[in-house]
């Protein structure tokens, strides 16, 4: 599928060290060892609604990383999924009274455009599942030659009990999988499975609803394979890093890991699980089935900067749950104003230093206030008076842009 544009990133004197990022499954931080080329894929959207705020704080944080790894000298190979059929896009539409497809397709133009505005560096591949059915289907004929799946009624489900190291990503006892599987479009209730936590790897087709015809039969794949398959056929097995929010650790990528494992026979489906805090309003989860949202496009519609949007996200650490306010939005605007005023003179204070805090700050666990509050001061200085070296306001707006995807 077509990605987006991307903004131009200029080399910076020097290179950035290496990240160290939080790991999910050790619970440590732990520095990211990428060949020449970094291998990174981040859930992407299910586009039955447009992008909001949460969705893109986790494709910001991800942009990030792959800003630290290029300045650090790596290609990035980055990969991003499109939910282009799933059950909340199909129930969207029929409430809409309009074609499946064309809600995705006028969704996934709403996101590269805001994702483009943000600055967000597109990934290399950005993938639908409707494109991926073969290589789905694939994954899921491995699955069945290891194994691991069952037929029930014409559905197919994986059994849980087939993954040895289940639980492996996410460290959860039973009961809080059932809760969290209950609660994440998983069917713990179904009759007939073998465990409540079996997972459905492929939906057999029902009247009204699309399918294709495969090997397998006609039906459409359930959601955790289609992430699997996808990354695996990218970007290869043991990958360096897998992304998302922290809502999709369990099902998600538990379910995910199990289907990579017993497919692949070794090693892990990713080195690194990385996952960004969720993003709130009035203090509950911004989430489509709360309705809670403040959506990107429509902030740009009401005129908002996209810098300001990204300032005020950059302020919040991705560990750190926090809550979207329109007061924050008004304070990273007036805090990109001093920015740019003060990249606009002439001359300011050695920016030298400034590079190589930015630098430090992102590579230790992507401290993104500590590299603002390094703007914050340089652009005091400089508004100030402060030494007049010539070069500094051009490198400051080109570490800004580059390392922050700011534009100033
Ligand atoms: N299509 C699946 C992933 S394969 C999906 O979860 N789609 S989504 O549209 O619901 O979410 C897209 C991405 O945004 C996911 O990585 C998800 O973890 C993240 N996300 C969703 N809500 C929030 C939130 N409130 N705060 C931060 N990130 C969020
Ligand atoms: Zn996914």
């Amino acid at each position: 599928m077509r990605s987006w544009s991307a903004s131009d990133t200029v080399r910076l004197p020097g290179n950035g060290g290496p990240l160290r990022l939080h790991d999910t499954v050790t619970g440590t931080l732990r520095t990211t060892s990428p060949g020449p080329t970094a291998r990174m894929y981040v859930c992407g959207i299910t586009p039955y609604d447009a992008a909001h705020l949460g969705h893109a704080f986790t494709y910001l944080v991800f942009d990030l990383v792959n800003r630290v790894w290029r300045d650090a000298g790596h290609d990035v190979d980055y990969v991003q999924n499109i939910t282009d059929i799933d059950d909340p896009l199909l129930e969207r539409a029929e409430a809409n009274g309009e074609d499946w497809r064309a809600l995705a397709e006028r969704e996934i133009e709403v996101f590269r455009a805001d994702m483009a505005e943000l600055r967000v560096l597109p990934p290399r591949s950005f993938v639908g599942v409707v494109e991926s059915i073969d290589l789905i289907v694939e994954l899921i004929e491995r699955i069945r030659a290891c194994g691991a799946a069952y037929d029930l009624d014409g559905d197919i489900y994986f059994a849980a009990e087939s993954a040895p190291r289940f639980g492996e990503v996410s460290g959860l006892d039973r009961e809080e999988m059932l809760e969290l599987f209950a609660e994440r479009g998983g069917d713990p209730q179904r009759e007939g499975k073998k465990d409540p936590l079996d997972w459905l790897l492929w939906r057999a087709e029902r009247p009204g609803e699309p399918a294709w015809e495969t090997s397998l039969g006609r039906g459409r794949p359930g959601w955790h394979v289609e992430c699997s398959a996808i990354s695996l056929h990218e970007l290869g097995v043991g990958f360096d890093l897998n992304g998302g929010g922290t809502d999709l650790v369990f099902p998600h990528h538990e379910m995910g890991a199990a289907e990579a494992r017993c497919a692949i026979g070794t090693g892990p489906h990713a080195q690194l699980y990385s996952h960004v805090a969720m993003v709130g309003l009035g203090g509950e989860k911004m989430s489509k089935s709360r309705g809670n949202l403040v959506f990107v496009s429509r902030l740009r519609a009401q005129g908002a900067d996209p810098m300001a949007v990204r300032t005020a996200m950059l302020g919040h650490h991705y560990r750190e749950p926090w809550d979207w306010s329109d007061a924050e939005l008004t304070a990273a605007a007036e805090r990109l104003e001093r920015w740019r005023a003060a990249a606009a003179l002439p001359s300011g204070p050695d920016a030298m230093p400034v590079l190589h805090r930015i630098r430090e700050a992102l590579a230790d666990d992507l401290d993104t206030a500590s590299a603002l509050a390094e703007l914050d001061s340089w652009a005091a200085a400089a508004l100030a008076g402060g030494a007049g070296d010539t070069s500094a306001p051009v490198l400051v707006r080109d570490t800004a842009d580059t390392l922050l995807g700011l534009r100033l």
